[in-house]
């Protein structure tokens, strides 16, 4: 109950599975307090620009991700971004849970081969749901 969550999403890497973030930070945010909202943001561009625009955006996620109980990344869209962030909270010692769709994607073996994260592969986006009430419990 009421952990500091960081979910971890495609942004650049590509946004079909906005949706499905959405819904994992809703679900989430019933019970514990999702840091990273914008994730599941489905109208804000992936792209803007403007003077330290990406360095705003790397010193706040570093900041949560510090800040954070534990990490929540869906990983079907492939992301560099959501690769680098797993790194970083792994180098903080934070829990990570790793979702993807066994039908769609291939995990990277640099994710999938490091034992210190917990992966959980998926057929049916349905599936996730019992396992973060476990998760989070
Ligand atoms: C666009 C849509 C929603 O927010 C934006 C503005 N851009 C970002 N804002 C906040 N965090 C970001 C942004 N771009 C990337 N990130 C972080 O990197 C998120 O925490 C994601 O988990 C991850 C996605 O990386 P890329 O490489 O797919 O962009």
């Amino acid at each position: 109950m009421n952990k500091k969550v960081y979910f971890a999403g495609s942004i650049r890497g590509g946004r079909s599975d906005a949706a499905l973030y959405r819904r994992m930070i809703d679900y989430i945010g019933r019970t514990d307090a999702v840091l990273t909202e914008h994730v599941g943001d489905l109208y804000k561009s992936a792209f803007e620009r403007g003077p330290g625009h990406d360095g705003t955006i790397y010193a706040a996620d570093t900041a949560m991700l510090r800040e954070a109980d534990l990490v929540i990344a869906e990983c079907t869209t492939p992301s560099l971004g959501v690769g680098y962030e797993l790194a970083y909270a792994e180098r903080f010692l934070k829990p990570c849970f790793i979702f993807y769709d066994r039908s769609r994607t291939s995990l990277s073996a640099m994710l999938g081969g490091d034992p210190y994260f917990r992966v959980f592969p998926y057929s049916d986006p349905e599936e996730i749901f019992p396992i973060l009430d476990r998760i989070l419990e």
